[in-house]
C-alpha cells in the first residue's frame, strides 16, 4: 500500500513539473485579433544597400493594404553577428513578427531561439538560416535558390561560347543566399556537361561595399589576365564589376553578369559594358512577407507545409517545403526591356 502511495505521489510530482515546464516555455505572446495591432519589424542585411529600399518598399505597402504596423531597422554593414543586437532590442520591444535578411546562417541561432521562446513569429526573408530552418516560422524568397544559379550560368556561358575562366564576385563570406546559389552553381558546372570547359578560378568577396568590390574585382583583371567573365551574385558587386571593367576597357574581353538593380546598370547596359543580368521585382518579396506576418501573427494560418494565404493583391501563395513561400520569377535584363524598370 504505502509502495503504492509513494508511486502515486512521484507520478503526481513528475506530472506537476512536467507542467510547469511546458508552461514555463511556452509562447506568452497573445495573437492580436485586429490587423491593426500587429506589430512587424524589418531588418535587412544593412542600411546602406539600396536593394534592400525595394523590400522595405514592399513591406510598407503590405502594412497600408493590411493595416498593421510596421518599422525598419538595420545594422550599418552586414557581418554575421551584427544584427544581434537589433534582435534582442525588439524582442523588448515585444513586436509580434520579425522579418529578417539574415548576414548569417548559424551567428543568429541563440537569438532566434530566444525571440521564438518569447511566442514571435520570426521570418527570414531574401537569405535563409540554411541548415538551422527549423529555427525560424517562415521564409520568403524570390524564387528557387537552383534557378537563380543556374540563370546567372548560363547568362555567362551563352556569352562566352561555355569556354574559358570567370571568377565570381561575391557579397560577405557568410551570406547566407549568395553562399547557396555559389554552391548549385558549382554543383550545376559538374553535372551539365555544356559547362565543362567553364573554369572557376576563384571567388572574392567585396562584402555588399562599394569600394571593397571595386578593389576586388579590379585585383581580378589584374591577376587574371585572360579572364573571360565575372559573375557577380550581388547588386552591390555586379555594379563594381562592371564600373571595373568600363572604366579599364575590357568590356570585349570580359563578360560581366549576375544579379543586379536595372537602376545600377542602365548606363552600363546602354554603353554595352554589360549586356545581361537578371533580379527578381524585389518590392515583391517585402509585400509577400508582410501579408503572410500579418496572418501568422493573427494565426489566420498555421505555419506548416501546404497552407496556403491570401498575398493580397499578389494572389494566393503557399508555403511549400521548410515553409517557404516563393514571391516572385527573376527576370533578365538587357538593352530591350531596361527602360521597363525602374527600381
Ligand atoms: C545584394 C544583397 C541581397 C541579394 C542581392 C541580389 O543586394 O546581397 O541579399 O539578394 O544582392
Amino acid at each position: 500500500m504505502l509502495k503504492r502511495t509513494l508511486g502515486l505521489v512521484a507520478l503526481a510530482v513528475l506530472f506537476l513539473s512536467s507542467c510547469e515546464k511546458s508552461e514555463s516555455s511556452a509562447p506568452t505572446m497573445a495573437h492580436p485579433t485586429d490587423a491593426k495591432d500587429v506589430k512587424i519589424v524589418y531588418i535587412p542585411k544593412n542600411t546602406g544597400n539600396p536593394y534592400f529600399n525595394a523590400v522595405i518598399d514592399g513591406f510598407k505597402q503590405a502594412a497600408t493594404d493590411t493595416g498593421a504596423q510596421f518599422d525598419t531597422i538595420g545594422p550599418s554593414t552586414p557581418d554575421a553577428t551584427s544584427q544581434i543586437p537589433i534582435i534582442k532590442d525588439q524582442i523588448q520591444r515585444g513586436v509580434n513578427v520579425i522579418c529578417i535578411s539574415p548576414n548569417s546562417p548559424d551567428a543568429l541561432n541563440q537569438v532566434f531561439k530566444e525571440a521564438m521562446s518569447k511566442g514571435i513569429i520570426m521570418m527570414c526573408i531574401d537569405s535563409d538560416l540554411t541548415g538551422n530552418e527549423n529555427l525560424r516560422t517562415a521564409a520568403v524568397f524570390p524564387t528557387d535558390p537552383q534557378e537563380v544559379a543556374d540563370k546567372q550560368l548560363e547568362m555567362l556561358g551563352s556569352q562566352i561560347g561555355y569556354k574559358g575562366k570567370f571568377a565570381i564576385l561575391s557579397a560577405t563570406t557568410d551570406a547566407p543566399n549568395q553562399n547557396e546559389w555559389i554552391k548549385d552553381m558549382k554543383q550545376t558546372m559538374q553535372s551539365d556537361p555544356k559547362y565543362k570547359d567553364m573554369e572557376l578560378v576563384t571567388i572574392v568577396y567585396g562584402d555588399d561595399v562599394d569600394a571593397k568590390s571595386n578593389t576586388e574585382a579590379e585585383a581580378l583583371l589584374t591577376k587574371y589576365p585572360d579572364l573571360k567573365g565575372i559573375i557577380a551574385p550581388t547588386t552591390v558587386g555586379i555594379s563594381a564589376a562592371a564600373h571595373v571593367v568600363q572604366s579599364a576597357h575590357k568590356a570585349d574581353q570580359i563578360v560581366v553578369t549576375g544579379l543586379g538593380r536595372p537602376n545600377d546598370m542602365r548606363n552600363f547596359v546602354k554603353d554595352g559594358t554589360v549586356k545581361q543580368f537578371a533580379l527578381w521585382i524585389t518590392k515583391d518579396q517585402g509585400y509577400v512577407a508582410g501579408q503572410l506576418a500579418v496572418q501568422l501573427a493573427m494565426n489566420k494560418i498555421r505555419p506548416e507545409r501546404g497552407a496556403t494565404f491570401s498575398a493580397g493583391s499578389m494572389g494566393e501563395r503557399s508555403l511549400k517545403d521548410k515553409n517557404i513561400v516563393v514571391a516572385s520569377p527573376p527576370v533578365v535584363f538587357d538593352k530591350d526591356n531596361i527602360d521597363k524598370y525602374d527600381f
